[in-house]
């Protein structure tokens, strides 16, 4: 009789610490054993000269979600989650996100309306919280977050989501009392919408200025307050994608004087500039996303960030707008002024083969600091490992088996998206995800997507140790 489901043997096992050569055995979808010489499996797969990676976990990116009258995502549940997993990521977190006006829990019934019987493989929710008066404060953000649902995305920018200083304050006081994650996005919200009205005043309307509207200075500023407001309420907060060296500065600057500040940033910041906005007709507006895309000295600054550990996640921000589209990037039309152009670019499938080709082939981040990023400080940060983000006993067999000989040119024609352009079009790469296995199933192999709508489960988190203060209680 077979000892084992699924056996992986003679791969090069790879977690956030240590790199190894062993079998792993699989029984009912979790990893049963580790070593060398495993008994039979029903299913055995040679990973000799492979990596073996536990699965992507993917903690910030958009499906499925509402953007107002007019204007409607290219991915749902179903081609989000089949696009992932043919990027070896078999976790994601994307987001439930609150109307103002409208309760927190109505929210995040709907998202799980929306992922349900949809979802090719596992997945958790976000928040956004958009409306912290007082009885979503009070009542429901505590009992969402005792139900699982333990980390949540505050803006400080966009009229429809924004918080102010004082809500924010009130919001992370919450997430400090009850042991929640708190995701900030850091932009200053007047003076875009001043910069906006100048530029729009002298006829600058072209996707290209959208980064003008949106410089550093802007995101640097917001990034010092969120620190300082979450340093008063002593609760750790999370900037999320970092695009540059001002607010790497400012990160840095907070986790030099021991505060619980994290950082994420995401492939747009490592592979597009600003010039991208700035491509003949409308097609910059491909690349139109927020904080926008800067220079070669800030990818310069964003790779070092993430050598040196001032960041701990890399997401895709995969937020997915067709172009050519009356609901997607050309809602408003091809003349209408940059603010009307749906923010966001697709990356949930390239999001590890990019980091791996230019990360790690080029020496800039080895491959255990290439695991932690995208999948175990992730898990850990959000409450969901050891059960995703490592491959240990016990833990989801959720593993990549990724080919790092393998050469290939990006296409939009080879990704499972439901988009129909991609940011990185023609980029050669090396290393790409033979086999992705998502709780033991197999999902992705050698080009052919075998996963099915629906078997991705709904996880449920835990309250995230690295969301817990550092004790400066001040009585509230
Ligand atoms: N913020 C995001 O997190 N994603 C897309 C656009 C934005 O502003
Ligand atoms: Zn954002
Ligand atoms: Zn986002």
């Amino acid at each position: 009789m077979d000892s084992f489901d699924l056996v992986i043997r003679n791969g090069t096992v790879v977690t956030a610490s240590d790199t190894f050569v062993c079998d792993i055995g699989v029984i009912d979808g979790r990893i049963a054993a580790l070593g060398e010489k495993l008994g039979a499996g029903r299913e055995e797969i040679d990973a000799t000269d492979r990596f073996v990676l536990p699965g992507g976990v993917d903690a910030h990116c958009h499906l499925d979600q509402p953007m107002g009258p007019g204007i409607c995502m290219a991915d749902d549940f179903e081609s989000g989650t089949r696009s992932a997993a043919c990027g070896g990521t078999t976790t994601v977190i994307p987001f439930a996100a609150q109307e103002k006006g409208s309760s927190l829990k109505a929210a995040v019934e709907d998202y799980h309306r929306r992922a349900d019987g949809k979802a090719c493989i596992d997945y958790a929710f976000h928040m956004i919280v958009s409306d912290a008066s007082g009885d979503i404060l009070q009542h429901e953000l505590p009992q969402l977050i005792d139900a699982g649902y333990t980390s949540f995305k505050i803006y400080m920018t966009y009229d429809d989501l924004k918080l102010d200083d004082r809500q924010i304050l009130e919001t992370l006081t919450v997430a400090r009392r009850e042991g929640a994650m708190t995701m900030i996005h850091a932009e200053n919200s007047d003076c875009i919408a001043w910069l906006t009205e100048a530029l729009e005043a002298m006829n600058h309307t072209a996707p290209l200025y959208h980064a003008e509207a949106r410089p550093s200075i802007v995101e640097r500023e917001a990034t010092h307050r969120a620190i300082s407001l979450a340093e008063l309420v002593d609760t750790p907060v999370l900037i999320v994608h970092v695009s540059g060296n001002e607010a790497i500065e400012q990160i840095r600057w907070a986790q030099g004087r021991g505060l619980r500040v994290y950082a994420e940033t995401c492939p747009q910041y490592l592979f597009l500039t600003a010039e991208d906005l700035d491509k003949d007709g409308f097609e910059g507006a491909k690349c139109v996303c927020s904080p926008p895309p800067r220079d070669k000295a800030n990818q310069e600054g964003v790779w070092n960030g993430l050598e040196s550990g001032v960041f701990q996640v890399f997401s895709s921000d995969h937020a997915p707008f067709c172009y050519d589209d009356k609901e997607g990037k050309k809602a408003a039309g091809e003349s209408a002024s940059f603010q009307y152009i749906p923010n966001g670019i697709p990356g949930i499938e390239t999001r590890l083969p990019l980091l791996y080709s230019e990360g790690v082939l080029r020496g800039r981040i080895d491959i255990t600091r290439f695991v932690a990023l995208t999948s175990t400080n992730p898990a850990r940060i959000y409450g969901l490992y050891p059960r995703k983000g490592t491959i240990a006993i016990g833990s989801d067999a959720d593993i990549v088996i990724w080919n790092p000989m393998a050469e290939w040119t990006v296409r939009n024609t080879g990704l499972h998206h439901d988009v129909d352009y991609t940011p990185y079009e023609g980029m050669v790469l090396h290393g790409r995800p033979q086999t992705t296995i998502s709780r033991g199933k197999i999902v992705w192999d050698n080009g052919q997507f075998l996963g099915a709508a629906g078997r991705g489960m709904f996880l449920r988190c835990e309250r995230p140790q690295p969301a817990r203060p550092r004790g400066e209680n001040r009585g509230f």
